[in-house]
């Protein structure tokens, strides 16, 4: 759809510029917003899509001298220092500051879509195969992973290394103190209770970081014959609950900060420390991020002792809610199986299993950043379907 323009005009004493579209709808800019955005080779730089132009030489207060459509396709404007300026059509529609086009351009960018689920879960599952060598199948397990906050990859090689080749294919992975990537297997003196043959509750990854990890990856390379299934649970629908259900246990757990810890050795050695508000929510209250991990939780609790109970209790009511046979969703990896999950939604446990002299269950687990991930889906878009 490449919209030409039939009209335009400087309103608001020079203070914005009016787009007059060939289908009669309209587009207003401000004119410091059209000034701050040169396209020109002065102000910006095309070959990093940058811009040069800062602030400093920015006039918030500017008018334009005169605006002119010298084709259908782009509009010229002159400043009052005589600077020539050009915005294309489609450039400008993009930008369009009304708020159904911003809306519209933000989904795009950041694909906000959510499909909640509970323990009926029909979990999305995709050959790893078709992963490494198809760029469709590609780009739907990203739109999925994004979308549900779960995919299951099937049918990979049950060795190590597996994962390192997937993080290859997105970019990078995300390096941690736990290493690059790392081996979820009964260990003597574990460093971290999931190197255990312990129960593991519903979790979500590494609270202690200040930036956890947003996508994980457990590659089942060896299954153990009793217990060790997998439990999983959509955190953002049971936020939504609690919300509903218990207002004043929702806000405690949005507005407290707590205390987490991480001490030990492995890829190196490390005292990490950080403070996270379990449910994370956005500036219009929706949870974006869950922070959750009871093993890590510190004894230190840099709280008013007033409120110690009061932020227990609305814990308490927020894991009840994980834990109902409505929300869990139970299932038990195969070796193979390479379950990749939104770790900020997702919060993910494990039952225990017997312990004994041979290693009778082995993960390989990794780590990848929203950002690294968004980065290949937005690419993977624009290539295999041609459009951004
Ligand atoms: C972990 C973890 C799950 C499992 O290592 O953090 O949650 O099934 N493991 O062992
Ligand atoms: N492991 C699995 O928060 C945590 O301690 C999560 C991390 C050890 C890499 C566990
Ligand atoms: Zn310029
Ligand atoms: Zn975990």
């Amino acid at each position: 759809m490449n919209l030409g323009i039939q009209k335009v005009e400087a309103l608001d004493a020079g203070h914005f510029v009016r787009v007059e579209w060939e289908d009669g709808t309209e587009s207003r800019y401000p004119c410091v917003w059209l000034r701050d955005n040169c396209q020109c080779p002065h102000c910006f730089l095309r070959s990093a899509g940058a811009r040069k132009l800062v602030i400093k030489d920015l006039d918030v207060n500017i008018v334009v001298k005169e605006v002119t459509l010298p084709d259908r396709k782009k509009i010229a404007i002159t400043w009052p220092d005589e600077h020539a300026s050009e915005y294309e059509a489609e450039w400008l529609k993009k930008r369009c500051f009304s708020e159904e086009a911003r809306a519209e351009v933000r989904d795009d960018l950041f694909l906000p879509e959510r499909r909640y689920w509970g323990s009926d879960l029909q979990l999305p599952k995709i050959p790893f195969e078709e992963i490494m060598y198809n760029d469709e199948s590609m780009y739907k397990w990203l739109c999925t992973l994004k979308k549900v906050g779960i995919v299951l990859l099937t049918g990979a090689a049950t060795r190590q290394g597996e994962l390192v080749k997937l993080g290859h294919r997105i970019g990078f992975l995300r390096l941690t103190f736990y290493g690059p990537t790392w081996q979820v297997q009964d260990k003597a003196d574990a460093n971290n209770v999931a190197y255990t043959t312990g129960k593991l509750c519903f979790h979500t990854d590494y609270p202690v970081l200040q930036h956890p990890p947003g996508v994980q990856f457990l590659h089942c390379i060896k299954q153990t014959a009793v217990g060790g299934e997998s439990e999983l649970v959509d955190g953002f629908h049971v936020s939504n609950k609690l919300q509903k259900q218990n207002p004043q246990a929702y806000q405690i757990l949005s507005s407290t900060d707590v205390d987490y810890t991480d001490t030990g050795v492995d890829y190196c050695d490390f005292a990490v420390q950080c403070k996270q508000r379990i449910i994370d929510v956005d500036s219009r209250g929706q949870a974006v991020r869950i922070n959750y991990n009871n093993a890590t939780r510190d004894t230190v609790f840099d709280i008013p002792a007033e409120k110690v109970r009061p932020f227990y209790a609305a814990l308490k009511e927020f894991d009840d809610l994980l834990n109902s046979a409505e929300h869990k969703f139970t299932y038990k990896l195969k070796p193979g199986d390479v379950v990749t999950f939104d770790n900020w939604r997702v919060l993910h446990g494990r039952q225990s299993y017997q312990s004994g002299p041979e290693v009778t269950r082995h993960l390989e687990g990794a780590y990848a950043d929203w950002d690294v991930v968004m980065s290949r889906l937005r690419l993977l878009r624009k290539r295999v379907f041609n459009r951004d």
